[in-house]
Order: C-alpha cells, then sequence, then structure tokens
C-alpha cells in the first residue's frame, strides 16, 4: 500500500504503432508500458497527518502530490462518500455508485485512519498506486457532483466501469480503460468519450487520429469534445494558458487558447473543435469574450447527435448570438463560418 510504482513512461515503438491507433486512444503492447500488480484493492492514504478540528467536528480532506518540474505541488481532491466509524478510529469507501465503479479483478476500497472530533488530512503520492486510485475517483466524483449541481444528471443512466491499470486508454462499451491514474487530462477525455455516448451528443466514429491532422468531422467533433469535457472538469475557465499536460507527448503541453499554425486547418481536425468550444465558455480575454455556461451549451446539444461541429455551431447560433459564433469559428478553424 505503500509502494511507490516505478514507472516507464509508454515508449512508441515505431511510428507505425500511433499510424495505426491515433494520439491519445490506444491500446499498448505489454511491453511498452510499465502496469503495477495490484495485489489488493485495499489501498489507503501514503500519509496522514491530523490536526485539531474546529468545533471538534469531523473533516477528511483528501490531498494529491505531485511532482512537477523538481517541486511537490499539492494539489486538495474530492473526498470521498466515507463511512466513518470512530470506536475503530476508520474511514472506508467503496469506489462504487450508481454512476461508475473503479476496478481493476474487484471494485478498490479506500481505507484510512480518522479521529473523530479532527481535520484528518489523509496525502497520496500521485504516482502511487492509492494516488492513482485517487485521481481517477477525484475526476469521476467530480463529474457527478457537477452534473448534479447543475440539475442535469438525469442522462447518465449507465453506470460507467472505470479499469484501472489497463492495456490502454481508450473508451469502450461502457468502460473507461486507464493506463495511469496521475494524467488526469487523459482519463478526463476518457470519460469524456463516456459521457458523450450516453447524452448522444454526437455520432461516434472510432478510426486514427491524429492531434494535429485531419479526419472526418464525425470523429474530429467526438475526440475534440472528449477533450472539451476534460478541459471543463479540470481546468480553471479563467486560465490565460488553459493546456493538457499529459495528452499526446510529441505535442505536450497541449494548448487549447492557441493552436500551433502547422495543426490541420478547419473543422476535421479535434484540437480546434476543443479551442472552439472552450473559447465559448472560458472566462479567459483573448480577442473573444464568449462567457456562457457549460451548461447552456450542454442543454442546447443533449441527445442531437451532431455529426459534425459545423452543424453544432449551427444550432448553437439560435441561442447565442451568431456574429459572435463566427467570431470564434474563425479565430479557431481559420475557415469561414457557412450558416
Ligand atoms: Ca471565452
Ligand atoms: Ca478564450
Ligand atoms: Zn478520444
Amino acid at each position: 500500500m505503500f509502494k511507490k510504482v516505478a514507472w516507464a513512461l509508454p515508449l512508441l515503438l515505431g511510428s507505425s504503432m500511433v499510424m495505426a491507433h491515433g494520439d491519445i486512444d490506444r491500446k499498448y503492447d505489454p511491453s511498452q508500458i510499465h502496469t503495477p500488480q495490484i495485489l489488493d484493492h485495499v489501498v489507503g492514504p501514503t500519509r496522514v497527518i491530523t490536526s485539531p478540528g474546529p468545533m471538534n467536528e469531523t473533516k477528511v480532506v483528501v490531498k494529491l502530490l505531485r511532482n512537477k518540474d523538481g517541486l511537490q505541488v499539492e494539489q486538495v481532491i474530492e473526498t470521498p462518500d466515507l463511512e466513518i466509524n470512530c470506536d475503530l478510529k476508520s474511514g472506508s469507501s467503496r469506489m462504487t455508485n450508481k454512476y461508475f465503479q473503479i476496478k481493476q479483478q474487484s471494485v478498490y476500497e479506500i481505507q484510512g485512519p480518522i479521529e473523530c472530533g479532527s481535520t484528518n488530512t489523509w496525502i497520496f503520492d500521485a504516482e502511487s498506486i492509492e494516488g492513482q486510485v485517487m485521481g481517477i475517483h477525484d475526476l469521476s466524483i467530480k463529474a457527478v457532483r457537477q452534473f448534479k449541481n447543475m440539475g442535469l444528471i438525469k442522462f447518465w443512466k449507465k453506470k460507467i466501469t472505470m479499469r484501472w491499470p489497463s492495456d490502454g486508454d481508450y473508451y469502450n462499451w461502457n468502460t473507461v480503460n486507464i493506463t495511469r491514474g496521475d494524467h488526469w487530462d487523459v482519463v478526463g477525455h476518457e470519460i469524456g468519450h463516456a459521457i458523450y455516448a450516453q447524452a448522444k451528443i454526437g455520432r461516434s466514429e472510432g478510426g486514427r487520429h491524429r492531434i494535429d491532422e485531419c479526419y472526418t468531422g464525425t470523429l474530429a467533433l467526438s475526440e475534440g469534445w472528449a477533450s472539451f469535457f476534460s478541459a471543463w472538469l479540470s481546468i480553471d475557465l479563467k486560465d490565460s494558458d488553459a493546456k493538457f499536460e499529459f495528452m499526446v507527448p510529441r505535442r505536450a503541453p497541449l494548448t487549447i487558447e492557441s493552436i500551433p499554425s502547422d495543426v490541420c486547418k478547419g473543422p476535421t481536425n479535434e484540437w480546434r473543435v476543443t479551442g472552439f468550444l472552450w473559447d465559448i465558455i472560458d472566462h479567459s480575454y483573448d480577442g473573444e469574450s464568449s462567457q456562457e455556461a457549460f451548461s447552456k451549451i450542454w442543454k442546447i446539444t443533449l441527445n442531437q447527435k451532431f455529426r459534425d461541429i459545423g452543424k453544432l455551431a449551427n444550432e448553437l447560433t439560435k441561442s447565442i448570438d451568431p456574429m459572435l459564433v463566427k467570431i470564434l469559428w474563425e479565430k479557431n478553424f481559420l475557415t469561414d463560418f457557412k450558416q
């Protein structure tokens, strides 16, 4: 439970692998990745700090500790719905509910020490086994809580299985497969595919996709939307340098406020779809001032099964100033907006 996991970056054996599988959604050959062996599905915090709580209140704060450029960065993450037993001085939560479950062979359970009447800070090393489970849990429960807070959870009828560690990062048959639970942007992208499918926002199409190339409008919408969802889950709307950290190492970090000029132009590129959708909701001023609520875009797009971002953008012009949509379109796709 306290073991550190040694990680080898998924090494690309040759470009044919990438061509066959695309940049983000891919399975790996077992020799390409290190998969930690999960011997025990009950995991606990790497470290615990107990301090007196205000008014003798029992609190649990969960933190992830990441290594970033040689510095340790602490991030407060979502607290699981814990069952607390004061006599046993322990708290636990099985990682399964109506909306998702996190498992490999069996469902994970998080268990840690609790002093009742105190503030218990559970600290997880992001790269450890327990930390990766918590990273996946953080994004999953955040998605549930956000949809609940907006009163928009009704679409989420099927329980999503989050499988970690798996043989790749991809979405398939209501299962989100993950190789690295600490790669927040990739995890959010794959959860995005599961949400997109249940909410029937657009059609789905598989196939090879390189983030800087053009393919079909349907594939670009489904991929671009999945990354947009990941951004919405994890990135501050006011961030003037919104970017993905781990997604597509050969191009990382992927900036979404400005898209590099060598990226294929037009609405059949996923990176540009993400940039367009993000500009609609973000609050950072970069030559556009659109600040629409995610919930508004959600309601317009739910169950619409759009074929491409052009169809989606046209639907938006019924509720959002068409001039604004046109400006955002041209800024991101560098092509004319056809209404
Ligand atoms: Ca904006
Ligand atoms: Ca913007
Ligand atoms: Zn994808």
